[in-house]
């Protein structure tokens, strides 16, 4: 018999998992759900260990199999990104951002970035990053109508402050950053270049999104758990051969000492099960997403960048100022059953009011929806803007749910199988 409290905090998670995955449509670009496999697998001791150091040098004892999975699972990523150095010990894309910044200019010095309104995640921007490591920004200039990197003005912006670093990529990301043409202005002003995949690891990984290595990028740092469903974790690729030592050493000892070791195999699933199946889910991804923002402007709810056809990724981004702002609008969506996040556009001013909400469908997608449920999904959408009684939608939104259960794009798993997990953790006997 558990004491209350357990019992009730287990009743919190349970009907969490079941609200979450079972009966909601989740929108939030920066999530996803790990396949079944995945999910046992990190199911393990590791859990509960330390392996500070590198492969074969640890300051610990008992990691001969940490040290296994870390190293197949390092060298299937580099084979995979065509990266010369890869780490998978940064516990987060954060984590990494700051190793990696760490790493390239330990003195201290200048990063030209993206804000936060115009795609920028905080880890680039001083009111986070850049504030805990005392570097300076400068923002790289917009141009509104390609909703992208105002390439001529940012090579006036790198020539003439000669930042350490440009950072690409970000957190609101509809269409590919021009990496090439950034890549040569950088490099020619002695800059090095990150591009912040996070969001579009899994596309990248799938092939329908440029690899940033390949276009002449420095260093990519990632999450593990966006567009590529694998558990939450940090990565940092790199083709810079002299640096290898201070990222390294930037990871273990100055910003990590543990590295959350149990996601190693779930990662390694993840990225076998990309390997196999992930080049058909990417593809899914990016025409669900145009989909969704087709389907949104039918019901007059229009996304942005109609004229570009609104998005090349996982995302799409709508301007609710005139249905109450970001703010409002997902908590609305929330009561319905419909989760998206708030989210800051270029023409704000302030991105505590935010005019936007952000969409990604790479978790419905691995649900294994298609165009056809984009349509409904905005329809729903649609149904919440127009002022219906949320509670309403909210029981359609369930009820639609019931027909997208089982996680696709994965192995599948068996009771023997389960059996052999728990057995192994002494769990049962
Ligand atoms: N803030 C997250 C996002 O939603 O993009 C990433 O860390």
């Amino acid at each position: 018999m558990l004491p209350k409290e357990l019992e009730e905090i287990i009743d919190v998670v349970l009907v969490h998992n079941n609200w979450r995955r079972r009966e909601t449509i989740n929108l939030i670009a920066s999530e996803n759900v790990m396949s079944p496999l995945a999910e046992l697998v990190y199911l393990n001791d590791m859990a509960g260990r330390y392996a500070e150091g590198t492969v074969g040098n640890r300051y610990y004892q008992g990691t001969k199999y940490v040290d296994l999975i870390e190293d197949v699972l390092t060298k299937r990523f580099a084979k995979a990104l065509g990266a010369t150095y890869v780490d998978v010990r940064p516990v987060s894309g954060t984590v990494a951002n700051l190793a990696t910044y760490f790493a390239l200019f330990p003195e201290g010095g200048v990063v030209a970035s993206l804000p936060v309104k115009y795609g920028g995640h905080i880890s680039h921007n001083t009111v986070g990053g850049l504030k805990a490591l005392r570097l300076k920004m400068v923002e790289l200039p917009w141009d509104l109508d390609r909703f992208n990197i105002d390439v001529d003005r940012a090579r006036k912006v790198i020539e003439e402050t000669k930042p350490n670093l440009v950072i690409l990529g970000g957190s609101l990301y509809l269409f590919p950053h021009p990496i090439r043409e950034i890549a040569e202005i950088a490099k020619a002003s002695g800059a090095y270049v990150l591009h912040d995949s996070a969001h579009v690891f899994g596309l990248i990984i799938g092939g329908v999104f440029p690899n940033p290595l390949k276009e002449g990028a420095h260093v990519i740092t990632t999450s593990t758990h966006k567009t590529f469903p694998g558990p939450q974790g940090g990565l940092i690729a790199a083709v810079v051969e002299d640096k290898v030592n201070d990222l390294q050493r930037a990871v273990f000892p100055v910003f990590t000492s543990n590295y959350h070791l149990h996601r190693y195999a779930a990662t390694y699933v993840t990225l076998v099960e990309m390997e196999h199946f992930g080049a058909e889910y990417a593809r899914r991804v990016v025409e669900n997403a145009r989909a969704l923002a087709e389907a949104l402007a039918e019901q007059g709810v229009p996304p942005v960048a109609e004229a570009l056809g609104y998005t090349r990724t996982h995302q799409v981004a709508v301007d609710v100022s005139k249905f109450g702002g970001g703010d409002k609008v997902a908590a609305k969506l929330e009561e319905a059953n419909i989760i998206v996040n708030k989210n800051a556009l270029p023409w704000d001013k302030s991105v505590l009011k935010p005019s936007g909400i952000r969409l990604g469908v790479q978790e419905m997608t691995r649900f294994g929806m298609g165009k056809d449920e984009m349509r409904e999904i905005a329809k729903f959408i649609a149904r919440v803007l127009s002022g219906e009684d949320p509670a309403g939608v909210r029981r359609d939104v369930a009820e639609f749910r019931k027909a997208y259960l089982e996680i696709k794009y994965g192995f599948k798993i068996d009771r023997e199988l389960v059996d052999k997990v728990f057995k192994s953790l002494g769990l049962y006997t």
